[in-house]
């Protein structure tokens, strides 16, 4: 017998892994939790059944996500991170020695206990002394922070079910009220391929422009995403993504990374045309 994991990329593409075990099944509140054993990607975690991490390409995620605005912002002490109860932006940030305070907040407290369990590779570095973590909706938490931290990073879900809220023209101003005059915020921020995903990136799109003064989006492949071709949102109230990089100060700090580096960080910015069209119309 066979066992796949089948993600629906759309009606008419199916995604699919074959299983050695399934790990772990169970609900929590929130959402179904899954994780599963493979050959090809390792291990992998699935909420409500839409792939959030592999073993085998989350490397590539979670570093394009910490450190495009880590390598821009002259002096991150203070990040805040929404999501991400797998740990993989928290073992990013916690490389730098120059952050002081890490604050993280998850919704679902079982994400976070079941990645500490079985993804040893990502949920490694929540016993570091920086790292706090709150059990609380991203949206609420926002709605009490101003003028607080130096980058927000946003790990959603999907813009449907749980992760809707970090989706809307009301988070995202709060997200600007809770960063320094010099904040970058970082967002994933879909897919463009696919017609639905291309739709729902725009609203997503549309609203970090209308709530920030400095709105860019780059790219990165991500072999189990929809597609595999993946964007990220810069958010930014002062610095420009490629203009205020300091390649030379970054490399001085000698992380060793396996996708990121900051030749790469320029050209992550250069987008195919049919992308900066989607983009421009909703700008
Ligand atoms: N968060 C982004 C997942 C989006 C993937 N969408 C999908 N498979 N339909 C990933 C969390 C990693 N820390």
């Amino acid at each position: 017998m066979e066992l796949w994991f089948t993600e629906k990329h759309t009606p008419n593409v199916d995604f699919s892994i074959k299983v050695d075990r399934q790990l772990y099944s169970g609900k929590s509140e929130f959402q179904r939790i899954d994780i599963f054993d493979s050959k090809e990607f390792g291990r992998f975690l699935t909420l409500d059944g839409y792939m959030m991490l592999t073993e085998k390409d989350e490397f590539i995620y979670h570093e394009m996500i910490t450190h495009v605005p880590m390598a821009v912002h002259p002096d991150p002490e203070n990040v805040l991170v929404i999501g991400a109860g797998d740990g993989g932006v928290v073992r990013e940030l916690t490389r730098y020695s120059t952050v002081k305070n890490i604050d993280l907040v998850e919704i679902d407290e079982l994400v976070v206990e079941v990645s500490k369990k079985y993804l040893p590779t990502t949920a490694c570095r929540f016993d570091d002394e920086r790292v706090h973590i709150f059990y609380e909706d991203g949206v609420k938490f926002m709605r009490r922070c101003e003028d607080k931290y130096d980058v927000i990073i946003v790990d959603s879900t999907d813009p449907f079910g749980v992760g809707e809220g970090l989706f809307t023209k009301e988070f995202y101003g709060s997200c600007f009220n809770a960063l320094h005059d010099d904040g970058i915020m970082v967002n994933q921020h879909e897919s463009p391929f696919y017609d639905e995903d291309a739709v729902a990136m725009q609203r997503s799109h549309k609203r970090i422009v209308e709530s920030f003064p400095i709105s860019k989006v780059y790219q990165a492949h991500i072999p189990t995403y929809p597609s595999g071709h993946w964007l990220f949102g810069f958010a930014s109230k002062k610095y420009h993504p490629v203009h205020d990089l300091n390649s030379a100060k970054w490399n001085l700090l000698g992380l060793k990374t396996r996708y990121y580096n900051t030749r790469l960080h320029a050209g992550a910015f250069a987008l195919p045309n049919y992308v900066e069209e989607l983009l421009r119309d909703v700008e």
